[in-house]
């Protein structure tokens, strides 16, 4: 028996300290670190299986070969090195011609510095291969709120806990964000009044005081419209934004503009309930936001998280450690991208870039002028784009393509694994080495392999500088181990002798950053105004530099032919399309819901547990009608985010979101949708 401290590697803001216990070579069991303060010995649902998800029956465990057609998931085992020959050989000769051919796609299945942006970066830009914008998750806030606070900085999580007054707002953290929740519970018991911003009831609405079931998308009027309220009753920190804020008079004109009753009809709620609200804001001292990305998945999702991150500027809430706001807490670590990735190796070249977001569009765009070589060959990693990318039907024609030369490092056959020519076996975090960074918290932790690779598994670092060395590329850069490759992600910033003793380190971050201004921003203010936006016009038709209201594309009700708003939020016990296969998860969540009011559904003729499908002009999918107060009237939430393979009729909810990026970010808009609902037959 023993036990080994690692990290969970998943896409979550906890990154929390695991705790594997090893017998016989098998894992039996994973447990939260108890020495970790953030996880305080405690883990979510999925990872508590994770041991199942390592010994799962159906792990690819040697390469594999397609015999059937592409999506029919048929292979035959191949050996390495006819894998490697043959994979070496299919991207060179297309590298020969254009290597911007070729395009890498990969997202955070793992967050691990090592196997999600080493020896993968080194070896496609050695290549030249497109670069790929990596944008399906965060983009739109991240960039928001760089654009304001001048980084992806802010508060540190553990002070929520002495908090009077917590904003929940777009998040829904019991389901994504359950170490966080645990403070705020703390903070709750000690008094503070808990605020859940979300169009859906979640459970953690029901255990909020107060709950404010906005429409989507129309949360930067409801911020707007908090201004408003601060303004009119002086609930301001003149002092504070006078001294480190920018382009405050030209705010305070557009604020005055959201009177509650403006910001209720747009909003869809109470004009009292804004009135509340503002007063809550403005009048409780330390006030905190916990705002997250469920926010900005829609047309105006950058300058709606602007328009949040305005707010504790004007209150002065930055004074105090326990107020402020935190989205994402990645900008403070000194990670040395350039030492793990070597952009060097580009040499001068200035490949062309895929935004993964439209990867459905961009597999059936032809080969032109702007847009360079039609895409030729495929490396998929570390994501399960079939499922999780917007508007399916594309994206699974796009893969389906017989001319498209397709490689996919999994750990399992996943939809996407289905469409590949040649999968390669992954390893899973219990198998190698790791460093990660949070985005919840600010320690770094070590991930220790647990136990040997699986079969013949291994890690996506190992298969990279396998492809290299076929490939011939002799820098040296490409024989360095996972283990070097750990210590190169932060350097001699952090005590690699601390992080191999006890799991983890944690970072000196200041416990109020903003107390006295000094944000990261080229003015050294929190940017109202941002020089950068205005002129780059990237904030589309309001591109003035000042956060505004930007309406969804699909709003509620404005559509003839679809009426419905969809948002479609993960499930609890899946991390997006991840667990979908352990069979003991897949149980707790039964099948894919969408969840419809109850005026909604008997306006449609919709009974309880009917299956439904779900359309718009981009597609169809199915599931089972869960009439429920969880969603409001107008708005349907299709839970997310199953395989294809295992939900109705092989469809998911994907096929009806959209391609339309968001105003800042160049971000997917999953969340900006909408569709009609009918019934089906009962089956
Ligand atoms: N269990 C579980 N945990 C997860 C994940 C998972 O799939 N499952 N995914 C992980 C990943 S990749 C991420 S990015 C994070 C995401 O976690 P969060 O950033 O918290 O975002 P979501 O959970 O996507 O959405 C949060 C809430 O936003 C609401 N929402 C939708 N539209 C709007 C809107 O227009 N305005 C407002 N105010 N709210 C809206 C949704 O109903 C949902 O309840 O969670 C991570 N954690
Ligand atoms: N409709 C809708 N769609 C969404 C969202 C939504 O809210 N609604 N959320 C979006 C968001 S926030 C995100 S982040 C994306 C997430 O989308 P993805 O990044 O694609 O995340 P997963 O679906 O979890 O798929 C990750 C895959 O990586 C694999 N993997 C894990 N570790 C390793 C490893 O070490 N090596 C290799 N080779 N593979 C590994 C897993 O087996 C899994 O199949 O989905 C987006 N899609
Ligand atoms: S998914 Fe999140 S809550 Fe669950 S173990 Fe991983 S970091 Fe912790
Ligand atoms: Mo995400």
């Amino acid at each position: 028996m023993a036990e080994v401290v690692g990290a969970c590697p998943h896409d979550c803001p906890d990154t929390c300290s695991l705790i594997t216990t090893v017998q016989d070579g098998r894992a039996v069991r994973v447990r939260g670190n108890p020495a970790h303060p953030p996880t305080d010995g405690v883990l979510c649902a999925k990872v508590s299986r994770y041991a199942e998800r390592t010994h799962h029956p159906q792990r690819v465990l040697t390469p594999l070969k397609r015999v059937g057609a592409k999506g029919e998931g048929r292979f035959e085992p191949i050996g390495w090195d006819a894998a490697l020959d043959e994979i070496a050989q299919r991207l060179g000769a297309i590298a020969a011609r254009d290597p911007q051919a070729i395009l890498p796609y990969s997202y955070a299945g793992t967050m691990g510095l090592v196997q999600g942006e080493s020896m993968d970066r080194r070896f496609f830009l050695r290549l030249g291969a497109s670069l790929l914008d990596r944008t399906i998750c965060s983009t739109a806030g991240g960039e928001a709120l760089t654009h304001t606070l001048g980084g992806k900085v802010g508060m540190k999580v553990e002070f929520f806990a002495e908090s009077r007054l917590i904003l929940i707002w777009g998040s829904n953290s019991i389901t994504s964000n359950l170490h966080f929740w645990r403070l705020a519970q703390q903070a709750r018991r000690a008094g503070a009044r808990l605020v859940c911003i979300d169009p859906r009831r979640t459970e953690t609405a029901d255990k909020c005081d107060e709950h404010i079931a906005l429409l989507p998308g129309t949360d930067g009027a409801l911020a707007l419209g908090l201004m408003h309220q601060l303004i009119v009753n002086d609930w301001l920190d003149h002092d504070y934004i006078e001294r480190h804020t920018l382009g405050w008079p030209a705010l305070k004109e557009r604020a005055l503009l959201w009177n509650p009753q403006r910001v209720a009809q747009v909003c869809g709620v109470p004009e009292a309930q804004i009135i509340e609200l503002a007063r809550a804001y403005g009048t409780t001292k330390p006030a905190a936001i916990r705002v997250n990305y469920g926010l900005q998945r829609c047309a105006g999702g950058g300058n709606a998280m602007r328009a949040v991150a305005c707010l504790p500027a004007l209150t002065g809430a930055w004074r105090h450690r326990a107020g402020g706001l935190l989205l994402s807490t990645s900008g403070h670590y000194p990670v040395d991208r350039a030492a793990l990735q070597r952009p060097d190796l580009l040499a001068g070249r200035t490949p062309r870039t895929i935004n993964m977001s439209t990867i459905g569009a961009d597999l059936l765009r032809p080969a032109s002028p702007e847009f360079g070589p039609a895409v030729q060959a495929l490396v998929v990693y570390n994501s399960n784009p079939v499922a999780v990318a917007p508007e399916s039907r594309q994206v699974a024609a796009g893969f389906a393509r017989e001319d498209l030369f397709t490689v996919v490092l999994e750990q399992f056959l996943t939809d996407t694994a289905d469409h590949a020519d040649i999968v390669l076996p992954a390893t899973t975090q219990l198998e190698h080495w790791d460093v990660h960074l949070s985005y919840g918290h600010t320690d770094v932790l070590l991930n220790r392999p647990a136990i040997a690779p699986l079969g013949q598994a291994r890690s996506n670092a190992q298969i990279f500088r396998d492809l290299a060395a076929r490939m011939g590329f002799d820098e040296p850069c490409f024989a360095d181990s996972d283990e070097a490759l750990c210590r190169q992600a932060y350097g001699d910033k952090v005590d690699f002798d601390v992080l191999l003793q006890g799991g983890f380190a944690r970072l000196a971050v200041p416990d109020a950053p903003f107390a006295d201004g000094g944000f990261p921003t080229p003015s050294g203010r929190c940017e109202f105004f941002s020089a950068a936006l205005a002129q780059s016009g990237e904030a589309g038709a309001v591109g003035d530099g000042l956060p505004n209201h930007v309406p969804n594309r699909e709003v509620a009700g404005a559509h003839p032919a679809y009426p419905l708003a969809m948002i479609s939020p993960p499930a609890r016990n899946f991390l997006n399309s991840s667990f979908v296969n352990v069979q003991t998860l897949r149980d707790m969540e039964g099948e894919p819901l969408l969840e419809i009011h109850p005026d909604d559904a008997a306006a449609r003729g919709i009974a309880s547990e009917q299956l439904v499908r779900v359309f718009n002009d981009r597609g169809e999918y199915r599931v089972k009608a869960h009439i429920s107060t969880r969603a409001r009237p107008g708005v349907v939430n299709g839970l997310g985010i199953w395989w294809r393979k295992l939900g109705v009729a092989g469809t998911n909810v994907n096929e009806v979101t959209s391609q339309q990026l968001t105003d800042i970010g160049r971000g997917p808009t999953f969340y900006d949708c909408a569709v009609q609902v009918a019934a089906l037959a009962h089956v």
